[in-house]
């Protein structure tokens, strides 16, 4: 474990950082592998009033921080992307052991950070305004964009880097500071992520900006999103999490972004090319054990090629390896522990219920050695009909549902029948038909892919979905705008007061 030495973890750590380590006095609580069920550490939650002091001392750093010229911020960012670089190795086995996705997808996700750090620093220099023609003479308009604030950053355990580097990174350049909840099940990787990056912002005593407050909902979450002070809530989890996070901030009138549950479908027709249709679903419905927000969960086949490629996915399912995440040979680790196994085998059963025929996979498996103790499964797929209830939920397990459809319309009319909407795909060699999915009357999803999976999103394009996947956008494009205020001012350089709308008020 030679990572985590290198990273700075030790037996027992605090997971309360206000520019400096706190003692972290809420209850302790160990974060353990779903590799063996090892205890890796134990971590000393931040209490309520820790996280008071924590709010205060990031919300005092921004009030500095936004006067720092943007490309200046961005010199920071570019210098966190450089250590990210030079730790991406004992990063990516931290997240590989702590959450158990395959290494190979760990050095993935810690890449995933260092590339929106690169993107944020050249956002720093393009965080462009507009100017407007102005109707009165002698006035002038424009459109500019301003620090937020302290921005509380909740994020699951299945990204427990990327999700707060996506929102970190763009805030910092934005000029807003960051306090992060991690999830209870990955705080490790949130330790050592806020320890390497505070330290490039400790010369100049600006580390509150990157906070850390891991606790109990009741300690962190709650108090966090009931406070003023944090202007922007962006959280990542279950849609009834983000639910109840919605209806708190939008109750102080304050600012949501939400990356909630997905229910992703490829759609595959006849006519596409099956070996790319079967990699993508491979990757899409196995990679991360199914534990991804664009996880592949429904396959919607026509007709004609269901057959075929049902008996290519069978026997690609049967090549998995499932075991050791850090084994280069592995392609699927474990689910993220004993609740994850429970959930998958109970929806197994639903389906079972609901006229669904287990076509491999779903067992439970019990490993031995150094891995006995780990949460481990075999993916399963599962032929139903699309109208089983089951399959208008989100499992976070390796269930994939196949679904024979007629013909496109059918395929469009059921891919959009369920309530998430973050990531689809359509495999086809007709252009007319991938452009249909694209279109207005497609795909109703935030991603929309054609001839790749619904997974592995590159951090350029805005991340996030529609319906209850919650409407936020996070990472490229123009989703820093979230991280900013906007300001639209008019500037008369004339001598006379004309009002709009040509208004004649007393004169
Ligand atoms: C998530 O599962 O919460 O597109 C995020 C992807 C990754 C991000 C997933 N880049 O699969």
């Amino acid at each position: 474990m030679d990572f985590l030495s290198e990273l700075g973890i030790q037996d027992s750590n605090s997971a309360a950082f206000c520019g400096t380590w706190m003692p972290g006095e809420g209850a302790p609580f160990d974060s353990f592998s779903p590799v063996n069920g090892k205890r890796i550490a134990t971590v000393r939650a931040a209490s309520r009033s820790e996280l008071e002091t924590i709010t205060s001392k990031a919300h005092e750093a921004f009030l500095r921080w936004r006067e720092v010229p943007a490309p200046r911020r961005g010199e920071y960012v570019r210098r966190m992307g450089e250590v990210l670089r030079a730790k991406k190795e004992p990063l990516g086995r931290l997240v590989s052991y702590e959450v158990g996705k395959i290494l190979e997808e760990g050095r993935g996700e810690i890449q995933e950070c260092i590339d929106i750090a690169d993107f944020a620093v050249g956002l720093s220099r393009q965080l462009y305004g507009l100017t407007i023609a102005s109707e009165r003479p002698q006035h002038s308009m424009r459109e500019t964009w301003h620090p937020l604030g302290a921005v509380g950053v909740i994020t699951a355990f299945n990204f427990p880097a990327a999700v707060w580097a996506w929102n970190a990174m763009l805030a910092l350049v934005c000029g807003d500071a960051v306090v992060w909840k991690p999830s209870e099940k990955a705080p490790l990787t949130a330790i050592a992520m806020t320890k390497i990056c505070a330290e490039v912002l400790a010369e100049d005593g600006f580390a509150p900006l990157v906070g850390l407050a891991c606790g109990s909902n009741e300690d962190v979450a709650i108090p966090m999103t009931e406070d003023a002070r944090y202007p922007l809530i962006s959280a990542t989890g279950s849609t009834r999490m983000g639910r109840a996070v919605g209806q708190v901030v939008a109750a102080r009138l304050g600012r949501c972004l939400l990356e909630l549950g997905g229910n992703n479908a490829i759609v595959c027709l006849e006519d596409a090319d099956l070996d790319m249709a079967l990699r993508a679903v491979l990757f899409g419905a196995v990679g991360t054990a199914g534990q991804r927000c664009t996880t592949t969960r429904r396959l919607l086949v026509q007709k004609g090629a269901r057959v075929e490629l049902e008996r290519r996915l069978l026997a690609a399912y049967d090549q998995v390896a499932i075991g050791d995440p850090l084994e280069s040979s592995t392609l699927m680790g474990p689910l993220i522990d004993h609740d994850a196994v429970e959930q998958m085998q109970r929806a197994l059963q639903a389906a079972r219920d609901q006229g669904g025929e287990i076509l491999c996979g779903g067992d439970v498996i019990e490993l031995s050695g150094d891995l006995a103790g780990g949460h481990y499964v075999k993916p399963a797929i599962v032929r139903i009909r699309h109208d089983a209830e089951i399959v208008q939920h989100e499992t976070f397990a390796p269930i994939l549902y196949v679904i024979e459809i007629a013909d496109l319309d059918e395929a469009m009319r059921l891919h959009n029948s369920v309530p998430q909407g973050l990531s689809s795909a359509i495999f086809t060699a007709d252009v007319r038909a991938a452009e249909r999915f694209l279109s207005a009357i497609g795909s109703d999803c935030g991603i929309a892919n054609v001839n790749l999976g619904t997974s592995g999103a590159e951090i350029g394009g805005a991340f996030g979905g529609e319906k209850d996947t919650g409407g936020g956008r996070e990472s490229g494009s123009d989703s820093w705008k979230a991280y900013m205020r906007r300001q639209t001012s008019t500037i008369n350089w004339g001598s006379t007061l004309p009002l709009a709308q040509g208004i004649h008020f007393g004169d």
